[in-house]
């Protein structure tokens, strides 16, 4: 074994996304491409050359495609670079909520995330790598900013000969220096569940005959689901589907979403439908919640965990307050106004919870896309939104969709529909963009197809814990009965671009609440293609994908 520093030449794109760095599978496969980006992170972390004497690194991905050769590239690169310890993952393997537990647990300086999440995997999918801090988030802008321009003057690498670990070995193992540990993956994120739910409970509701289908998509989240819910709570076993992590997810999307997750739906709303559905995605911090023959709408699933939270354990002394994300409904606000506990909205990207949480402003946070968590890990959980949930149904007695009806009841129902609109030309979605920013001064007092626009502008936060500002965050247009449309670039997708249009409109009325969103959003739809042109600057008529 020995340490080797090799010259290197940057590659220009490694800029962080809305979650780490994403590109194609074969972009990663290129020389040096993987440890160019690593090489920048130690850099920035350590100061340029610097060892990482003393530090606990955390290491695992979600299985897909290249997952296993990063992971020992990483860890040659972490011994080369001084790191004490490095806790992985058995076989490569942590879902996103696991290694922001598996940090804040072990306190660790930080910790490595291999995932696209979402996106496909494969030879020809996507592969993705992400850094989370010590409290277990996601690195801030400012961190994320410095690596990328990091990347841009590296001119050599430090790693090291030594020969492939044992992966699949549990146990500490020597590389170089560094103590190399293979853990359980769910272990420590399990320990945590059991912290916050009433495990009881839900074992005496699957007890009582209450059936669950839930769809790991083939993903990471199903090691996860298997252990704590047909292993400990008693789920029947085929509870948990789609279980094994596969390289490429089966082929298909590990999204959950009524797009992706047709499989699940189907199940839901046939005949013999089981009581609940769940899925999560490909790191399993997402997550999709059904009821028999009705779908739950994620911004609504944080409203009603919001309004429902004391019944839970781990939330008993109730929430010192809530945070969404710009694009997410405004469901979760009405909950808090009424509980009396204040609302934070924050640029898309879980990164931006992370101070808010650190500071205990916040207890609960979501996003429209899937996402739910608390201050119990500084990632979305995709495990935890789904024992929240069954924790709710054993102790209230009531199903998932009547939990959903009580809160639409009480606060009206903010009917919602996001508009993806994938594979769009970078150049074209860039000027759709402009023009709309571009009208932006004029809009507020028009009138567009017989609604009044009250105000518009590009969302800009300012963090109220660093100060820190991020601009032009999603163009927003607001009519003068509240109803929203939110346009923005997607941050995420390796393909052209994705404009992303997000829809949202109260309705108090609980006898037009059965109406199906689409219909109930229909004018505001319209208004939303005219007013950024959006056939007109992508030649589509209609989004890739609706949820
Ligand atoms: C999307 C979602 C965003 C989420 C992000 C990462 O980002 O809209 O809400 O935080 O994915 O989720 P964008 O920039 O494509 O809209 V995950 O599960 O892909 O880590
Ligand atoms: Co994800």
């Amino acid at each position: 074994m020995t340490l080797q520093t090799l010259p290197t030449t940057p590659f220009s794109g490694q800029r962080p996304g809305t979650s780490g760095l994403r590109k194609k599978v074969a972009v990663f496969q290129q020389a040096h491409y993987l440890e160019n980006f690593v090489q920048a992170l130690f850099d920035v972390l350590h100061g340029t050359d610097q060892p990482a004497t003393g530090l606990t690194l955390v290491l695992g991905g979600d299985g897909r495609f290249h997952n296993r050769t990063a992971v020992q590239t990483i860890l040659r690169m972490a011994a080369a670079r001084g790191y004490a310890r490095v806790l992985v993952g058995q076989g490569g393997i942590l879902s996103t909520p696991a290694v922001s537990a598996v940090i804040r647990r072990h306190g660790a300086s930080g910790g490595i995330v291999l995932s696209a999440s979402h996106n496909p995997g494969g030879p020809e999918g996507d592969f993705g790598i992400k850094y989370n801090s010590a409290n277990g988030g996601p690195a801030p802008e400012k961190l994320t900013e410095a690596i990328y321009a990091r990347t841009q003057t590296l001119q050599h690498i430090a790693t090291s000969d030594c020969a492939d670990l044992a992966l699949d070995t549990l146990g500490l193992q020597k590389l170089e220096a560094t103590d190399v540990e293979v853990i359980d993956p769910v272990a420590d994120h399990a320990a945590l569940m059991r912290e916050l739910f009433d495990f009881d409970a839900i074992r005496a509701l699957f007890a009582r005959g209450f059936r669950l289908r839930f769809d790991a998509m083939w993903a990471v989240g199903g090691p996860y689901a298997k252990a704590i819910i047909e292993g400990e709570l008693g789920a029947p076993a085929g509870t948990v589907v789609h279980a094994e992590p596969l390289e490429d997810f089966g082929g298909l999307h590990p999204d959950p979403n009524p797009a992706y997750a047709d499989d699940l739906i189907d199940h839901l709303m046939g005949p013999d439908a089981p009581d609940m559905g769940a899925a999560t995605d490909g790191d399993a911090d997402r997550n999709m919640v059904l009821g028999r023959g009705f779908l739950v709408s994620p911004s609504d699933s944080l409203a009603v965990l919001a309004a429902n939270a004391t019944k839970v354990p781990g939330y008993r002394a109730g929430l010192a307050g809530v945070a969404r994300s710009m694009p997410t409904s405004t469901a979760v606000d009405r909950v808090a106004k009424s509980l009396g506990i204040p609302c934070f909205e924050t640029p898309t990207g879980w990164k931006f919870f992370g101070n808010l949480l650190d500071a205990g402003q916040v207890t609960l946070c979501g996003e429209e896309s899937y996402g739910t968590g608390s201050s119990h890990v500084r990632e979305k959980d995709g495990l935890w939104a789904v024992l929240f949930w069954l924790n709710l149904v054993a102790v209230t007695g009531e199903s998932v969709e009547v939990l959903v009806r009580q809160l639409w009841r009480e606060h009206g129902r903010c009917v919602y529909s996001r508009h993806d609109y994938d594979g769009i030309a970078t150049e074209q979605a860039h000027t759709l963009m402009a023009e709309l920013r571009a009208q932006l001064p004029t809009l507020a007092g028009t009138t567009v197809a017989g609604q009044r626009i009250a105000w518009a502008d590009d969302f800009a936060y300012t963090d109220p814990v660093d100060g820190s500002l991020s601009q032009q965050q999603g163009v927003r247009v607001v009519l003068q009965d509240s109803s929203r449309m939110v346009f923005r670039l997607s941050g995420t997708g390796t393909e052209g671009a994705t404009l992303r249009v997000y829809l949202e409109r109260h309705e108090p009325d609980t006898s037009r609440h059965d109406l199906p969103a689409q219909q109930a959003l229909a004018p505001l739809i319209g208004l939303a293609q005219a007013l950024a042109r959006i056939t007109h600057h992508t030649g589509m008529h209609t989004p890739t994908v609706i949820t």
